[in-house]
This record gives structure tokens, C-alpha cells and sequence, in this order.
């Protein structure tokens, strides 16, 4: 049985960038449906028992189920982690040089990583990936996974970014954009640095 994973910090801790009434559907609401709907998914299965990167990595495109409710529990318990409200700002070590090496400059590795995000049409995610100590940017769609055979994105996320509208509507409503300028005054750069080093 996978449970939902507390959040790091309170429900309003991440304001004025993030809100508390979007954490609290966001993680009582969402998370914990995709939690009880991958529970059900694979109960009674081979998957039962099996770790969520187990799963993601094993399953097929059809395997529907698994696969939407899969994906949105990794997402989101990755989401939570990459935030704090003491973040914002740069990287640092060997994350930072890794971004310069791969993007050129932090500068353009927003830009880029901002622009996936407004070019994701619908529902999705954002990734910045590790594969083999080089950096890339990924996006996939609804809520799959880059560990899913098929997302086409190779390696692990390090970093991943929600641009569903139930991540930012109730506060930027249409204005993704708005939402990623702000989603960067939170990202924990220190925990994504230990996911780098990993
Ligand atoms: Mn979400």
C-alpha cells in the first residue's frame, strides 16, 4: 500500500508564490486521489508490493491505470521535495557547474526550462534530467513519468514541475507563465543538488 507522503512544510508556507488553498487541493485532493488510485490499480496484481520506480519502469502504455495514478503518485511526492520556503535563488557545487556546462548559464537554463513549460499544450510536467551527470530538460504529458519506458525521456528527474492547471489556477488562473516565475522563488536547489548527486 503506497500512502500519501506528508508535505515538508505547511500548506501556506510557500506563500505569496504558491498558495495555501492550491497546496491544500493540491496534495489532500489530488495526490491522495492518484495515491488511492494506484493503490487500487494494483491491487491483486504483480505489481503489488513492487517499489512506484519498480512499477513506472515496468509497465506498458496500456496498463492505463497504473500509469495515470502511477505517475501523478511519483510526480507529486517528487514536486513536494523540490519545494521549500527557503528556496529560490541559484544552485550550487557541482549542480551549478553542471547547469553552465548543459545550458551555458543559469539565466538561459530558466529561460529554457520556463518555455518547455509554456510550450506543454494541456496537462503536464516539466523535468530537468540527470542522465549519466549530463542535464537535460524533459516534458511529458497528463502525468506521465520519465521512468516510464515510453516518456522518451532518458535518465532520472532531478527536478520536476506540476503546470497543470489545478497547480496554479486558483491564484494565476490562466497565467502559466506567472506560475513558473514563481514556482522559481521555491525551488529547493539544495535538495535537487542531493538528487544530482545521488
Ligand atoms: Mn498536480
Amino acid at each position: 500500500m503506497f500512502k500519501l507522503p506528508d508535505l515538508p512544510y505547511a500548506y501556506d508556507a510557500l506563500e505569496p508564490y504558491i498558495d495555501e488553498a492550491t497546496m491544500r487541493v493540491h496534495h489532500l485532493g489530488h495526490h491522495q486521489g492518484y495515491t488511492n488510485g494506484l493503490n487500487a490499480a494494483i491491487q491483486g496484481t504483480s505489481w503489488e508490493g513492487k517499489t512506484i520506480e519498480e512499477i513506472l519502469s515496468g509497465i506498458s502504455p496500456e496498463d492505463t491505470a497504473i500509469r495515470n495514478n502511477g505517475g501523478g503518485f511519483y510526480n507529486h511526492r517528487l514536486y513536494w521535495t523540490i519545494m521549500s520556503p527557503q528556496g529560490g535563488g541559484k544552485p550550487q557545487g557541482a549542480l551549478a557547474q553542471a547547469i553552465d556546462r548543459d545550458f551555458g548559464s543559469f539565466d538561459a537554463f530558466r529561460e529554457q526550462f520556463k518555455k518547455a513549460g509554456l510550450g506543454r499544450f494541456g496537462s503536464g510536467w516539466v523535468w530537468l534530467m540527470n542522465d549519466g551527470g549530463k542535464l537535460y530538460i524533459c516534458s511529458t504529458p497528463n502525468q506521465d513519468n520519465p521512468l516510464m519506458s515510453f516518456a522518451g525521456c532518458k535518465g532520472t528527474p532531478i527536478l520536476g514541475m506540476d503546470v497543470w492547471e489545478h497547480a496554479y489556477y486558483l491564484k494565476h488562473q490562466n497565467k502559466r507563465g506567472n506560475y513558473i516565475d514563481d514556482f522559481f522563488n521555491v525551488i529547493n536547489w539544495s535538495q535537487v543538488e542531493k538528487n544530482y548527486e545521488a
